[in-house]
């Protein structure tokens, strides 16, 4: 049963958890009350609810689905809020880290855990972000194979090549050559770091999965009172 007629509108983040996230987190307190007003409204905006039988006579029910931010709203924001125009395999990726728990849906606390990283991170945390993302099965490892999935999706075809996954064969190669540091065919947590440390451009090899400095800034910014 929901709470009250307005759903959504009762979510506020209580003492402890404030509490929680201003010691875990980089934001400062009135960031924290926006980006939950940020939340509120995502999760309340129309067309949340992609499923089936969740809309009825227009009114969400909140009866089978938890509370949080959708895939649709998910890659709604990356694209409109920070630009992240990546394809759907990463974006997905993406939503599955914020979604630690793998629910289905980003809840507040997780969400503002995510942004953290996101707009915040250290260049460590973004290397943890990024290596999750791209390390498709959750191995601890990202294979040649993954590689070749994440370049493919990323390349645009050239129509007149005879074979068009050689070129993406190639780059596959050529990337774990890069990034395979201690040379035992896949690349760890450890290898990608100190690839990394060496040439940063490579943190996002495989897609862009961060937003640019100035899409950081320009966010910040509507989080001031
Ligand atoms: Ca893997
Ligand atoms: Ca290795």
């Amino acid at each position: 049963m929901p709470e009250d007629g307005g759903g959504a509108k009762g979510v506020t983040l209580t003492a402890k958890v404030f509490d929680t996230l201003k010691k875990r987190t980089k934001f400062s307190r009135a960031e924290l009350e926006a980006l939950c007003k940020i939340y509120c409204k995502l999760i309340t905006s129309p067309g949340q609810h992609a499923g089936p039988k969740t809309i009825i006579n227009g009114m969400p029910s909140t009866a089978q689905t938890i509370e949080g931010i959708d895939r649709i709203i998910f890659r709604e924001l990356m694209h409109n809020t920070f630009d992240i125009l990546t394809e759907d395999t990463l974006i997905e990726r993406m939503f599955c880290c914020w979604d630690r728990d793998s629910e289905g849906a980003i809840r507040l606390e997780a969400w503002i855990l995510g942004l953290d990283v996101f707009l915040r991170g250290t260049q460590r945390e973004k290397l943890e972000f990024c290596f999750r993302i791209y390390d498709l099965n959750n191995d601890g490892y990202i294979t040649k194979d993954e590689m070749f999935q994440l370049l493919k999706n990323c390349l645009i075809k050239q129509p007149s090549e005879e074979d068009p996954d050689e070129g993406v064969r190639d780059l596959s190669e050529l990337a774990l050559r890069k990034l395979d540091v201690d040379r035992d065919g896949k690349v760890s947590f450890q290898d990608y770091e100190t690839a990394i440390k060496e040439e940063p451009l490579l943190l996002e090899a495989f897609g862009q999965c961060l937003p640019t400095e100035e899409n950081c800034v320009s966010f910040l910014s509507t989080l001031q009172p």
